[in-house]
C-alpha cells in the first residue's frame, strides 16, 4: 500500500532531495516549509510521480503547526513516515559574543519545532500502532566544536529526543531513528552566515562534501528496511571529514 511521508524543511537541501527520492519511490508526499513559492514549484514537479500536498507553516508557531496538520485532506491524513528535518544553524560565534536572537531561533526551530510537529503526528501513529519517525540530527549532535555552542546543544537535544521517542513509542510498534550528517552542501551555511555567500562557500572548499542526495538516498534506505529492522542512530560523513573539525582539504 502507498505510504504517506510528511517532510519538514522540504523547500531546500536534505528535505527537498528526500521529497524527490520518496516521490520517485511511490510515497505520497506532504511538503512543509515557510517558502510557499518553492513548495508550489516542488509540488508541481513531483506531481508527475505521485500525489503531493503542501503545508506552509513556521515550525516555531505551535498554533500554525497544529492547524496545518489538522487541515490535511482525507487522502493525506494518515501519516506513515515523519521526517523531522527542518532546522538550521544561525551564527557561529563564541558563546560570549553570541546573539540572543540566533540562540532563540535555533532552540525554537531545531528543538521546539521538532517537538510541536511530533506532538501533532504521534497520536495517530500510536492509535494505529505503526509509523516511522526519522529525526535529522548532525555530527553536532555527537560532538561540540568551537563556536558551535548553541547549535551543537540543539542537536544534542535532538539526539536525546530521538532516544526518548524510541523508548516511549516502543510499546506501540513505532520505529524511531536518527540520521546524523556531517557537512552537506546545502543552503545551511548561507543561512548560518546570513547570506554571506563567500563565507558559506568556503565551508565546502577544497574537499568533496556530502550532497543532499546522499542523505536522501540513506533516508530511503532506512525507510525501505523490513519492519523488524530499525536503523536507530546513523552518523554519516564525507570521506574527507573525520570529525567536526578534521577535514582533509586540497
Ligand atoms: P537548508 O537550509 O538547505 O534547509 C533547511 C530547511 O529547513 C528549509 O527547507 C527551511 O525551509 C526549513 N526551515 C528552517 N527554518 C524553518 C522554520 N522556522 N519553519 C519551518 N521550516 C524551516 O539546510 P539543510 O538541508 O542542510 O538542513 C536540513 C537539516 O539537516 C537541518 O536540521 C540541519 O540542522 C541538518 N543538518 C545539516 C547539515 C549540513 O551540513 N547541511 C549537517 C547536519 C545536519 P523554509 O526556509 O522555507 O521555511
Ligand atoms: C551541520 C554540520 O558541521 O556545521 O550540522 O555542525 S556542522
Amino acid at each position: 500500500m502507498t505510504k504517506t511521508a510528511f517532510i519538514t524543511g522540504a523547500t531546500s537541501g536534505i528535505g527537498q532531495a528526500t521529497a524527490k527520492i520518496l516521490a520517485r519511490n511511490n510515497y505520497k508526499i506532504i511538503l512543509c516549509g515557510r517558502r510557499k513559492d518553492r513548495l508550489e514549484a516542488l509540488q508541481e514537479e513531483l506531481a508527475a510521480h505521485t500525489q503531493v500536498h503542501h503545508l506552509v507553516f513556521d515550525v516555531r508557531d505551535k498554533k500554525a503547526v497544529f492547524e496545518a496538520i489538522a487541515s490535511l485532506p482525507e487522502a493525506f491524513a494518515t501519516i506513515d513516515v515523519l521526517i523531522n528535518n527542518a532546522g538550521n544553524a544561525h551564527g557561529l560565534d563564541p558563546i560570549q559574543d553570541g546573539s540572543i536572537e540566533d540562540w532563540d531561533a535555533m532552540i525554537d526551530i531545531n528543538i521546539k519545532g521538532l517537538l510541536y510537529v511530533s506532538k501533532a503526528i504521534i497520536p495517530q501513529m500510536k492509535t494505529r500502532q505503526s509509523g516511522h519517525i526519522i529525526n535529522i540530527g548532525s555530527t553536532a549532535a555527537k560532538e561540540v566544536y568551537p563556536n558551535g555552542n548553541v547549535y551543537c546543544a540543539t542537536k544534542h537535544a535532538v539526539d536525546a529526543l530521538n532516544q526518548g521517542m524510541r523508548m516511549d513509542l516502543n510499546l506501540y510498534g513505532i520505529k524511531v531513528g536518527a540520521i546524523h550528517p556531517g557537512m552537506v552542501a546545502t543552503e545551511f551555511s548561507q543561512v548560518r552566515f546570513k547570506g554571506d555567500t563567500t563565507r558559506a562557500a568556503n565551508v565546502y572548499k577544497g574537499f568533496s562534501p556530502l550532497q543532499a542526495d546522499d542523505i536522501a538516498d540513506i533516508i530511503h534506505f532506512v525507510l525501505s528496511r523490513p519492519y523488524h529492522v530499525n536503523i536507530a542512530d546513523l552518523v554519516v560523513m564525507s570521506t574527507a571529514q573525520a570529525s567536526s573539525t578534521i577535514v582533509k582539504r586540497d
